[in-house]
């Protein structure tokens, strides 16, 4: 019976671990995808982001004024990483 206990609260534990690595997996790659559209939009390649340049994408353009931290309608990469953190709790590549 408390061997019964033991393996419920070892399973319990060994899930919750999985759900944490998935977790963790999950906001590496949205941090690592959401950095990678940030260069991708720079369509002049100035290294900053425009309200204009974020435009046209669904996927971050919603977010331009998130991310565009002191609302000075340009996302420096600064802000961008500083957004990725607050959002996912993790530091994108580079
Ligand atoms: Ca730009
Ligand atoms: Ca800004």
């Amino acid at each position: 019976m408390k061997l019964r206990i033991w393996l419920a609260i070892a399973l319990a534990a060994a899930a919750c671990a999985v759900a944490a690595d998935d977790r963790e997996v999950y906001n590496r790659r949205a941090a690592d995808a959401d950095m990678a559209a940030f260069r991708a939009l720079d369509l002049n390649g100035d290294g900053v982001l425009t309200r204009d340049e974020a435009r046209g994408d669904l996927g971050f353009g919603p977010r331009f004024n998130d991310a565009d931290i002191n609302r000075d309608g340009v996302v420096t990469p600064e802000e961008m990483r500083r957004y990725i953190e607050a959002t996912y709790g993790v530091k994108p590549a580079a």
